[in-house]
């Protein structure tokens, strides 16, 4: 968390990728552009555009990596980029993650309302964690922005709580593989802002 003021930078490569083709496609003829979009296809399918299905129910018992749903659909990369908005979700739920390799975490706020009300952070907890006692806990943590020190040894990493269009980049590392639950500890946040980053 130390690296933090190293890492603003925030890339969005993949849509000005996007929009760059899109571009492309309008100046073409049509025989020509639709062949030109059937032959980037494959290319628009990238990470996490799936990702969003593997939305489950909440569990405390660490369930093996291998039976998660969609884990198959998501790239490893320690490279994870997140958003959490006003409607009270995350924009993914699911990582994959080189275990013991240094880990990037980008968390932005896209949302507008005041962080008194809509802030969003992210703690990645041990593998096991259990969630409704950790969000019991965080609720009371106002001190410390909703992180609470008796969790101290389940928490792996945390950004600081961020107000609407603010981020905050964390660096860290899981050395074991395993399934580490992710939340935002924000006051009733947790049960549904969660997700899980595998570590393989
Ligand atoms: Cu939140």
């Amino acid at each position: 968390m130390r690296f933090r003021s190293f890492l603003n930078s925030v890339t969005f490569g993949a849509q000005t990728t996007a929009n760059f083709e899109m571009k492309r496609l309008f100046l073409m003829p049509v025989v020509a552009g639709a062949v030109f979009f059937a032959a980037c296809g494959g290319n628009s399918s990238n990470e996490s555009s799936s990702a969003d299905s593997a939305e489950t129910a909440t569990t405390t018992e660490q369930a093996p990596a291998a039976d998660i749903p969609g884990l198959d659909t998501v790239a490893v990369s320690n490279d994870l980029a997140l958003q959490a908005n006003d409607l009270m979700t995350f924009d993914k739920k699911l990582f994959r993650v080189k275990a013991g390799q240094p880990i990037k975490l980008t968390l932005k706020n896209v949302g507008e309302m005041p962080k008194e009300s809509m802030g969003h952070n992210v703690v990645v907890l041990t593998p096991g964690t259990d969630l409704p006692a950790f969000g019991g806990e965080a609720i009371k943590a106002v001190d410390t922005e909703y992180i609470p020190v008796t969790f101290g040894s389940s928490i792996v990493a945390h950004t600081k709580l961020l107000g609407p269009g603010e981020s905050d980049t964390i660096e860290f590392t899981l050395d074991e593989k395993g399934v580490y639950p992710f939340v935002c500890s924000f006051p009733g946040h947790y049960g549904v802002m969660q997700g899980k980053i595998v570590a393989e």
